[in-house]
């Protein structure tokens, strides 16, 4: 049984080309409910424990560098078969590699800079949105 809930960020990048309107209103028009959502920056210690499981791949630091450079857009969506369904919207890592009309095909520019997150299993999304909000800022 696969869960209801997955986790995403609108990264720096996004951010700072003016996506969040545009990435938001994508999320929405592909059936995503928001159950929580905030506009912060993610402190070195934060993106470094966030992205933990990624800590002996040779990108890791620059991740984590680029993940601090701006503020992003945190979020929890609800859907059927959330975390399968979202990465089809968001497509490949690689925006040249990803899908026509994904949110990274649309708006990524790089590997690095691929304007969303977007959780792999329904057990880091679980995770990754405790990581983020209490119980009390879910609706
Ligand atoms: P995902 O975001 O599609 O799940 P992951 O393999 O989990 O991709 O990698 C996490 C993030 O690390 C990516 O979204 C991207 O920002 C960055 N990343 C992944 N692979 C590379 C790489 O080869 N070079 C630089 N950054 C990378
Ligand atoms: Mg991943």
């Amino acid at each position: 049984m696969s869960g209801k809930l997955t986790f995403t960020m609108i990264k720096p990048d996004a951010v700072a080309n003016g996506h969040i309107g545009k990435i938001i209103d994508h999320i929405i028009g592909k059936g995503f409910k928001i159950v929580a959502m905030k506009y912060t920056k993610l402190s070195e210690e934060k993106a470094g424990e966030f992205y933990g499981i990624h800590r002996e791949r040779p990108f890791f630091k620059d991740l984590v560098s680029f993940m601090t450079s701006g503020p992003i857009v945190a979020a929890v969506l609800e859907k059927e078969n959330a975390v399968a369904d979202f990465r089809d919207v968001i497509g490949a890592t690689d925006p040249t590699k990803a899908t026509p009309g994904t949110i990274r095909n649309l708006y990524a520019k790089s590997i690095d800079a691929n304007a969303v997150h977007g959780s792999d299993s329904d057990e880091n999304a679980a995770n990754e949105a405790s990581f983020f909000f209490t119980a009390f800022e879910r609706f």
